[in-house]
Protein backbone atom coordinates (compact mmCIF):
# COMPACT_ATOMS: atom_id res chain seq x y z
CA UNK A 1 0.00 0.00 0.00
CA UNK A 2 1.34 3.44 -0.70
CA UNK A 3 2.18 6.10 1.66
CA UNK A 4 -1.23 7.92 2.41
CA UNK A 5 -0.01 11.21 0.79
CA UNK A 6 0.89 9.41 -2.66
CA UNK A 7 -2.98 8.19 -2.56
CA UNK A 8 -4.10 11.22 -2.07
CA UNK A 9 -1.65 12.75 -4.84
CA UNK A 10 -2.87 10.09 -7.24
CA UNK A 11 -6.54 10.84 -6.59
CA UNK A 12 -6.49 14.37 -7.16
CA UNK A 13 -4.36 14.35 -10.58
CA UNK A 14 -5.71 13.45 -13.53
CA UNK A 15 -4.54 10.23 -15.25
CA UNK A 16 -2.33 9.92 -18.14
CA UNK A 17 -5.64 7.99 -20.06
CA UNK A 18 -7.55 11.51 -19.30
CA UNK A 19 -4.78 13.60 -19.83
CA UNK A 20 -4.95 11.95 -23.44
CA UNK A 21 -8.37 12.09 -24.39
CA UNK A 22 -8.19 15.77 -23.35
CA UNK A 23 -5.27 16.27 -26.26
CA UNK A 24 -7.47 13.82 -28.20
CA UNK A 25 -11.01 15.24 -27.90
CA UNK A 26 -10.36 18.55 -26.75
CA UNK A 27 -12.02 18.28 -23.60
CA UNK A 28 -13.00 16.44 -20.56
CA UNK A 29 -15.94 15.46 -18.14
CA UNK A 30 -14.89 15.14 -14.07
CA UNK A 31 -17.94 14.05 -12.48
CA UNK A 32 -18.41 14.81 -9.21
CA UNK A 33 -15.84 17.07 -9.03
CA UNK A 34 -17.79 19.57 -6.56
CA UNK A 35 -19.09 18.60 -3.93
CA UNK A 36 -23.32 19.62 -3.47
CA UNK A 37 -22.30 21.78 -0.68
CA UNK A 38 -19.98 23.73 -2.59
CA UNK A 39 -22.46 23.89 -5.54
CA UNK A 40 -25.28 24.85 -3.30
CA UNK A 41 -22.62 27.87 -1.44
CA UNK A 42 -21.95 28.99 -4.77
CA UNK A 43 -25.77 29.55 -5.83
CA UNK A 44 -26.69 31.02 -2.45
CA UNK A 45 -24.37 33.71 -2.81
CA UNK A 46 -24.98 34.35 -6.17
CA UNK A 47 -28.81 34.62 -5.26
CA UNK A 48 -27.38 37.37 -2.84
CA UNK A 49 -25.21 39.76 -5.48
CA UNK A 50 -28.52 39.63 -7.29
CA UNK A 51 -30.65 40.68 -4.69
CA UNK A 52 -28.17 43.23 -3.67
CA UNK A 53 -27.50 44.73 -7.39
CA UNK A 54 -29.83 47.73 -8.25
CA UNK A 55 -30.59 47.38 -11.85
CA UNK A 56 -31.51 51.17 -12.90
CA UNK A 57 -28.22 52.58 -13.29
CA UNK A 58 -27.70 49.47 -15.67
CA UNK A 59 -31.02 49.78 -17.23
CA UNK A 60 -30.25 53.26 -18.68
CA UNK A 61 -26.54 51.96 -19.97
CA UNK A 62 -28.77 49.93 -22.16
CA UNK A 63 -31.60 52.03 -22.99
CA UNK A 64 -30.14 55.64 -23.45
CA UNK A 65 -29.40 56.89 -27.39
CA UNK A 66 -26.15 55.67 -27.43
CA UNK A 67 -27.09 52.20 -26.66
CA UNK A 68 -24.50 49.99 -28.61
CA UNK A 69 -21.64 52.16 -27.28
CA UNK A 70 -22.47 52.68 -23.72
CA UNK A 71 -23.72 48.96 -23.72
CA UNK A 72 -19.38 47.48 -25.12
CA UNK A 73 -18.16 49.62 -22.70
CA UNK A 74 -20.31 48.52 -19.70
CA UNK A 75 -18.81 44.97 -21.53
CA UNK A 76 -15.47 45.63 -22.13
CA UNK A 77 -14.66 46.94 -18.77
CA UNK A 78 -15.79 44.58 -16.50
CA UNK A 79 -12.55 42.29 -16.56
CA UNK A 80 -11.94 43.98 -13.10
CA UNK A 81 -15.22 44.30 -11.34
CA UNK A 82 -18.47 42.52 -10.51
CA UNK A 83 -21.11 43.37 -13.71
CA UNK A 84 -24.44 42.47 -13.97
CA UNK A 85 -25.72 41.42 -18.25
CA UNK A 86 -29.19 40.92 -18.72
CA UNK A 87 -30.83 38.34 -21.18
CA UNK A 88 -31.22 39.85 -24.46
CA UNK A 89 -34.83 40.00 -24.43
CA UNK A 90 -34.90 41.31 -20.95
CA UNK A 91 -36.08 45.10 -21.79
CA UNK A 92 -39.45 46.79 -23.19
CA UNK A 93 -39.07 49.36 -25.85
CA UNK A 94 -39.50 52.18 -22.67
CA UNK A 95 -36.32 50.56 -21.36
CA UNK A 96 -37.74 49.17 -18.43
CA UNK A 97 -37.73 45.50 -17.01
CA UNK A 98 -40.15 42.96 -19.28
CA UNK A 99 -39.72 40.35 -15.74
CA UNK A 100 -38.42 40.73 -12.36
CA UNK A 101 -34.16 41.25 -12.02
CA UNK A 102 -33.91 37.55 -10.65
CA UNK A 103 -35.39 36.16 -13.90
CA UNK A 104 -33.92 38.63 -16.21
CA UNK A 105 -29.99 38.32 -15.64
CA UNK A 106 -28.18 36.16 -17.99
CA UNK A 107 -24.61 36.00 -16.30
CA UNK A 108 -22.31 38.13 -13.24
CA UNK A 109 -18.75 38.38 -14.89
CA UNK A 110 -15.53 38.55 -14.84
CA UNK A 111 -13.87 39.44 -11.49
CA UNK A 112 -15.53 37.19 -9.05
CA UNK A 113 -12.98 34.72 -8.52
CA UNK A 114 -10.78 38.30 -7.31
CA UNK A 115 -13.62 40.48 -6.05
CA UNK A 116 -15.75 37.82 -3.42
CA UNK A 117 -15.03 35.67 -1.23
CA UNK A 118 -16.96 32.89 -1.56
CA UNK A 119 -16.10 32.42 -5.37
CA UNK A 120 -12.57 33.08 -4.31
CA UNK A 121 -12.90 29.83 -2.14
CA UNK A 122 -14.32 28.42 -4.54
CA UNK A 123 -12.13 29.18 -7.75
CA UNK A 124 -9.02 28.72 -5.91
CA UNK A 125 -8.65 24.80 -4.32
CA UNK A 126 -5.70 22.47 -4.52
CA UNK A 127 -7.81 20.28 -6.55
CA UNK A 128 -7.69 22.92 -9.29
CA UNK A 129 -4.34 23.81 -9.28
CA UNK A 130 -3.54 20.61 -9.42
CA UNK A 131 -5.93 19.79 -12.52
CA UNK A 132 -4.48 22.64 -14.25
CA UNK A 133 -0.92 22.13 -13.74
CA UNK A 134 -1.55 17.98 -15.21
CA UNK A 135 -2.95 20.12 -18.38
CA UNK A 136 0.73 22.04 -18.96
CA UNK A 137 -0.37 25.17 -16.32
CA UNK A 138 2.97 25.52 -14.34
CA UNK A 139 2.24 29.49 -13.68
CA UNK A 140 -1.20 29.38 -13.48
CA UNK A 141 -3.11 33.08 -13.00
CA UNK A 142 -6.81 33.14 -12.89
CA UNK A 143 -8.32 35.14 -15.49
CA UNK A 144 -11.74 35.74 -15.88
CA UNK A 145 -14.96 34.22 -14.20
CA UNK A 146 -18.54 34.32 -15.07
CA UNK A 147 -21.80 32.73 -13.29
CA UNK A 148 -24.20 31.67 -16.20
CA UNK A 149 -27.94 31.48 -14.88
CA UNK A 150 -29.42 30.11 -17.85
CA UNK A 151 -33.00 30.86 -16.30
CA UNK A 152 -36.06 28.63 -17.31
CA UNK A 153 -38.09 29.76 -19.89
CA UNK A 154 -35.84 32.53 -21.13
CA UNK A 155 -32.30 31.65 -21.19
CA UNK A 156 -30.53 32.64 -24.61
CA UNK A 157 -28.66 30.34 -26.84
CA UNK A 158 -24.77 30.88 -26.74
CA UNK A 159 -23.66 30.05 -30.65
CA UNK A 160 -20.78 27.98 -31.37
CA UNK A 161 -17.00 29.45 -30.24
CA UNK A 162 -13.76 28.69 -29.46
CA UNK A 163 -12.72 29.92 -25.95
CA UNK A 164 -9.61 31.29 -27.54
CA UNK A 165 -11.32 33.85 -29.61
CA UNK A 166 -12.41 36.08 -26.83
CA UNK A 167 -9.41 35.21 -24.16
CA UNK A 168 -6.20 34.79 -26.78
CA UNK A 169 -2.67 34.16 -25.43
CA UNK A 170 1.05 33.78 -27.29
CA UNK A 171 1.49 30.87 -27.37
CA UNK A 172 -2.10 29.38 -26.32
CA UNK A 173 -2.03 28.46 -22.76
CA UNK A 174 -6.03 28.86 -21.71
CA UNK A 175 -7.64 26.37 -19.87
CA UNK A 176 -11.62 26.86 -19.66
CA UNK A 177 -13.36 25.15 -16.54
CA UNK A 178 -16.89 24.95 -16.60
CA UNK A 179 -18.83 23.63 -13.24
CA UNK A 180 -22.52 22.17 -13.47
CA UNK A 181 -23.96 23.80 -10.49
CA UNK A 182 -27.10 22.12 -11.23
CA UNK A 183 -27.82 19.07 -13.28
CA UNK A 184 -27.68 20.10 -16.97
CA UNK A 185 -29.82 18.57 -19.88
CA UNK A 186 -30.58 19.17 -23.68
CA UNK A 187 -34.35 20.29 -22.02
CA UNK A 188 -32.20 23.49 -20.00
CA UNK A 189 -29.32 23.73 -22.44
CA UNK A 190 -26.35 21.61 -21.59
CA UNK A 191 -23.35 22.41 -23.29
CA UNK A 192 -23.05 21.15 -26.58
CA UNK A 193 -19.17 20.49 -27.79
CA UNK A 194 -17.29 19.21 -31.89
CA UNK A 195 -15.47 16.84 -30.38
CA UNK A 196 -11.94 17.14 -31.66
CA UNK A 197 -12.73 20.08 -33.07
CA UNK A 198 -10.16 22.34 -31.38
CA UNK A 199 -7.40 20.51 -34.24
CA UNK A 200 -9.82 22.92 -36.94
CA UNK A 201 -7.38 26.23 -36.05
CA UNK A 202 -8.77 29.22 -34.56
CA UNK A 203 -11.24 31.16 -36.48
CA UNK A 204 -11.58 34.37 -35.25
CA UNK A 205 -10.27 37.23 -32.72
CA UNK A 206 -12.93 39.47 -30.71
CA UNK A 207 -10.49 42.42 -30.01
CA UNK A 208 -11.09 45.93 -28.67
CA UNK A 209 -10.53 48.48 -31.66
CA UNK A 210 -8.61 51.37 -31.96
CA UNK A 211 -11.34 53.96 -31.58
CA UNK A 212 -13.04 52.48 -28.67
CA UNK A 213 -15.57 49.61 -28.60
CA UNK A 214 -15.00 46.11 -30.29
CA UNK A 215 -14.40 44.34 -33.90
CA UNK A 216 -14.29 41.06 -34.50
CA UNK A 217 -10.68 39.66 -36.25
CA UNK A 218 -11.90 36.71 -38.86
CA UNK A 219 -8.93 33.84 -40.28
CA UNK A 220 -11.35 31.42 -41.43
CA UNK A 221 -14.88 32.30 -42.55
CA UNK A 222 -15.72 28.31 -43.11
CA UNK A 223 -19.14 27.40 -40.69
CA UNK A 224 -18.65 25.13 -37.96
CA UNK A 225 -19.45 21.20 -39.10
CA UNK A 226 -22.56 21.30 -36.35
CA UNK A 227 -23.54 17.69 -37.81
CA UNK A 228 -21.09 16.51 -35.41
CA UNK A 229 -22.25 18.59 -32.29
CA UNK A 230 -22.80 16.15 -28.52
CA UNK A 231 -24.65 17.30 -25.77
CA UNK A 232 -22.83 17.08 -22.43
CA UNK A 233 -25.39 16.06 -20.00
CA UNK A 234 -24.06 16.11 -16.84
CA UNK A 235 -24.79 15.95 -13.27
CA UNK A 236 -24.52 18.74 -10.74
CA UNK A 237 -20.84 19.07 -9.18
CA UNK A 238 -19.47 17.65 -12.74
CA UNK A 239 -16.25 19.56 -14.22
CA UNK A 240 -16.20 19.96 -18.38
CA UNK A 241 -12.65 20.95 -18.99
CA UNK A 242 -12.40 22.62 -22.34
CA UNK A 243 -9.43 23.29 -24.66
CA UNK A 244 -9.25 27.10 -25.91
CA UNK A 245 -9.85 26.02 -29.29
CA UNK A 246 -13.04 23.86 -29.04
CA UNK A 247 -16.31 24.65 -30.34
CA UNK A 248 -18.93 24.56 -28.53
CA UNK A 249 -22.23 26.18 -27.79
CA UNK A 250 -25.66 25.92 -25.69
CA UNK A 251 -28.67 26.31 -26.77
CA UNK A 252 -31.54 28.15 -25.71
CA UNK A 253 -33.31 26.90 -22.47
CA UNK A 254 -37.29 26.93 -22.93
CA UNK A 255 -37.52 24.45 -19.53
CA UNK A 256 -39.28 25.49 -16.17
CA UNK A 257 -35.81 24.53 -14.53
CA UNK A 258 -32.51 26.74 -14.63
CA UNK A 259 -29.32 25.17 -15.30
CA UNK A 260 -26.56 27.57 -13.52
CA UNK A 261 -22.77 26.87 -14.50
CA UNK A 262 -20.01 28.76 -12.88
CA UNK A 263 -17.01 29.20 -15.49
CA UNK A 264 -13.25 30.10 -14.61
CA UNK A 265 -10.40 31.19 -16.94
CA UNK A 266 -6.88 30.22 -16.13
CA UNK A 267 -3.62 31.24 -18.55
CA UNK A 268 -0.20 30.46 -18.19
CA UNK A 269 2.01 33.77 -16.71
CA UNK A 270 4.41 32.91 -19.27
CA UNK A 271 2.29 33.63 -22.09
CA UNK A 272 2.04 36.77 -23.95
CA UNK A 273 -1.46 38.19 -22.89
CA UNK A 274 -2.25 41.14 -26.19
CA UNK A 275 -3.25 44.51 -25.12
CA UNK A 276 -6.58 44.23 -27.68
CA UNK A 277 -7.47 41.37 -25.92
CA UNK A 278 -10.93 42.61 -24.61
CA UNK A 279 -10.68 41.49 -21.03
CA UNK A 280 -7.74 43.67 -19.41
CA UNK A 281 -7.22 44.22 -16.00
CA UNK A 282 -6.58 47.68 -14.26
CA UNK A 283 -2.96 48.05 -12.84
CA UNK A 284 -4.15 48.18 -9.51
CA UNK A 285 -5.58 44.76 -9.68
CA UNK A 286 -3.46 42.61 -11.59
CA UNK A 287 -3.64 39.17 -12.05
CA UNK A 288 -3.51 36.02 -9.19
CA UNK A 289 -2.62 32.77 -8.97
CA UNK A 290 -4.04 30.18 -6.73
O1 LIG B 1 -22.80 28.00 -20.12
C1 LIG B 1 -23.08 28.27 -21.28
O2 LIG B 1 -24.25 28.32 -21.64
C2 LIG B 1 -22.02 28.55 -22.30
C3 LIG B 1 -20.78 29.07 -21.69
C4 LIG B 1 -19.67 29.17 -22.66
O3 LIG B 1 -19.69 28.65 -23.72
C5 LIG B 1 -18.46 29.90 -22.33
O4 LIG B 1 -18.43 30.49 -21.26
O5 LIG B 1 -17.53 29.91 -23.14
Amino acid sequence: MPPKHLRMLDQMSLTPEQIARYERDGFLVLEGFVDEQACDLLRVRAEELVRDFDPSGVISVFSTREQTRNSDDYFLESGNKIRFFFEEHAFLPDGSLRQTKEQSINKIGHALHDLDSAFDRFSRTSEIEQLVSDLGIDDPLLLQSMYIFKQPKIGGAVTCHQDATFLYTEPLRLIGLWFALEDATIENGCLWVISSGHKLGLKSRFVRAEGGGSRVEVFDDKGWPEEKLQPLEVKQGTLIVLHPLLPHLSRENRSSRSRQAYTLHIIDASVDYPRDNWLQRSPDMPLRGF
